[in-house]
């Protein structure tokens, strides 16, 4: 069944696909621009596998941002993944938003977007110069300049995703470039992902706040069980921790238990916030071996 959304007179909406370099801030500015957290962060790079709308509803308009994976040069076939994800979420959409980091140049991968962006037909970009809180006016203005002659950008907004900075300027800009269309989305509804998903994000972002080196590259989280007792005012969730190695268990599991607990905690936070309710929360850890270099268990792992 397929069901038409019927167009509303003067209404505005569109799709738009945030991409950068790691780390830039994209899931941050997602963030921001719906005004809930539904896409984890962090301050290392390759956080975000999948691709995550979340919509931003205004007055008169609505957009879909796509969140998507850093865009970078990998051998990993984890990390080739992510870039497939990234690049496919390119068509189909109304507008890009490329996101730069104003403290943090990535030539390598600025470099690697903008060739993508020239051999292929794109809709319009805007470039959101993002970090702006960390660097001087003169800096600011050098970057827009050099920017400006980079690629054909529709318009260059200076923004902090963390402090909200220049946030409505951005979405002014955004929505000139909106086509008439239909609010795609409900009011109440702010992401295509289910909250299943978003708790396994949840700990995986704590997987990433907690440890070091490769152990959040080698983590993957699935939800084995996710069962709602309303009476009770009750979410009961069991998820497992996937690493590579035997010898990355004991790192998760912490001494006495103590990083599994720490992650845990953490976790269940945050997942009480995002339902409403009391989570009871519980983690198990698994070996996948080997499962971000494997198809088949990528796949398995949801990546
Ligand atoms: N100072 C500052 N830090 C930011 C800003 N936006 C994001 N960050 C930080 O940059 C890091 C990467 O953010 P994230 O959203 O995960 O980047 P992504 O990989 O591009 O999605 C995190 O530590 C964020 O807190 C900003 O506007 N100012
Ligand atoms: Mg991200």
């Amino acid at each position: 069944m397929s069901e038409i959304i019927e167009p509303v007179q003067g209404f505005k909406s569109g799709f738009a696909a945030i991409i950068g370099a790691p780390n830039v801030g994209k899931s941050t500015l997602l963030n921001t621009l719906i005004g809930e957290k539904i896409s984890i962060t962090s301050s290392k790079p390759q956080t975000t596998r999948n691709r995550i709308a979340g919509v931003c509803h205004q007055p008169g308009f609505q957009i879909v941002f796509l969140d998507t994976p850093g865009i970078h040069q990998t051998k990993k076939p984890l990390n080739i993944r992510l870039v497939e994800v990234a690049m496919a979420a390119i068509s189909d959409v109304d507008l890009i938003l490329l996101v730069i980091d104003a403290a943090a140049p990535e030539p390598k991968s600025e470099q690697l977007i903008l060739n993508k962006l020239k051999n292929r037909r794109h809709p319009p970009v805007i470039l959101a110069i993002n970090k702006i809180d960390k660097v001087k006016k003169p800096k600011l203005l050098h970057l827009i300049d050099h920017w400006a002659g980079a690629c054909d950008f529709v318009e260059i907004v200076p923004v902090s995703a963390t402090e909200g900075t220049q946030v409505d300027a951005l979405l002014a800009a955004m929505k000139k470039l909106l086509p008439d269309g239909p609010p795609y989305f409900p009011e109440d509804m702010i992401t295509d992902m289910p909250e299943r998903f978003i708790a396994a994000e949840m700990i995986r972002e704590k997987v990433f706040d907690l440890t070091d080196q490769e152990i959040p590259f080698s983590t993957a989280v699935t939800i084995e069980s996710f069962e709602e007792l309303p009476k009770q005012n009750l979410v009961r969730i069991h998820a497992a921790i996937h690493i590579e190695r035997d010898s990355q268990k004991g790192i998760i599991i912490g001494k006495q238990g103590a990083m599994l607990r720490q992650i845990g905690e953490a976790a269940r936070l945050d997942m009480e916030r995002m339902t409403g309710t009391r989570v009871f929360l519980k983690l198990f850890v698994r070996v996948e071996k080997n499962w971000s270099t494997d198809d088949r268990a990528m796949r398995k792992l949801g990546y």
